[in-house]
């Protein structure tokens, strides 16, 4: 499916949580695709889990630890890559987070602690890495993020999220006008409603994938491959002259009207 359309390129992933993450769709595709691949875990809790599932990639895969809000993590991880794999060709980062407390209720409630945390882990740490991996991509790269459609529409519960969304999505713009000139493409891919470990426990989450289900154009939800396999395109060369955008992986959902 993915035509080596990576061969030969390197590249790192930043949040695989377990199996089911839309991180670990993309890395697999992506190593099918022919990509040698770094990985970054998140705490002790999800070293093990990380590990598990690398076992299951013939290759062996560098594997740092890694908490965004850091920037002593992240200078250790941009050292570790250049020992490691010297320079990178892409960057797949596929990070959120958010209290629990303010993804249910009105978003009219969110404590200043609570913005401050979402935007420090799902939208700053987009502009940190990329600071961090600019130096390491000499022949230019591809830089993904992953975002939702609550960052333009208001959808119930996803609150404090889809503000911190909205300056993803807008940081995925003046990083490509700052990056275009070393060749250095970002992106952002707004994937439709997907039972990973974030959306667990969600109120209303089966819901919302009944919605999509009947109203976009083809009539269902997305599976987390056709996630990646839009990711590949995009750190491939087949996308080389975009950059800025944000990709719909969706069934269509966000184009419908009534
Ligand atoms: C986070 C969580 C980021 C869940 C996320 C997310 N991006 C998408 N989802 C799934 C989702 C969540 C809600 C929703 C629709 C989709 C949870 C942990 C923090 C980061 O509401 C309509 C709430």
């Amino acid at each position: 499916m993915s035509h080596r359309l990576l061969e030969g390129k390197k590249g790192i992933v930043l949040g695989v949580a377990n199996k089911r993450s839309i991180a670990w769709a993309i890395a697999k595709a992506a190593h099918e695709a022919g990509a040698a691949l770094a990985f970054t875990f998140q705490g002790e809790k999800l070293k093990e889990k990380v590990e598990d599932l690398l076992k299951g990639l013939p290759a062996p895969c560098p594997l740092y630890p890694c908490d965004v809000t850091s920037d002593e993590d992240l200078a250790l991880v941009a050292e570790s890559l250049r020992k490691d794999l010297g320079t990178i060709d892409f960057l797949v980062h596929s990070v959120a987070f958010a209290d629990r407390a303010d993804l249910e209720g009105s978003f009219l409630n969110t404590s200043r602690k609570g913005y401050h945390l979402a935007q420090d882990v799902s939208s700053y740490s987009l502009t940190a890495l990329a600071r961090m991996a600019a130096p390491l991509m000499p022949s230019g790269g591809s830089i993904i993020t992953l975002t939702y459609l609550g960052s333009e529409r208001a959808v119930k519960n996803y609150n404090v999220m889809g503000v911190a969304k909205a300056a993803l999505e807008s940081s995925v713009r003046y990083l490509a006008v700052d990056l275009g000139p070393r060749q250095i493409r970002v992106n952002a891919l707004s994937a439709g409603p997907i039972n990973t470990l974030a959306a667990r426990g969600i109120s209303g989450f089966t819901e919302i994938l009944d919605v999509v289900a009947q109203r976009s154009p083809l009539q269902r939800n997305v599976e987390v491959e056709e996630v990646a396999h839009a990711a590949i395109f995009l750190l491939s060369p087949l996308s080389s002259g975009i950059t800025g955008e944000v990709l719909y992986v969706d069934a269509g959902y966000h184009i419908v009207g009534i």
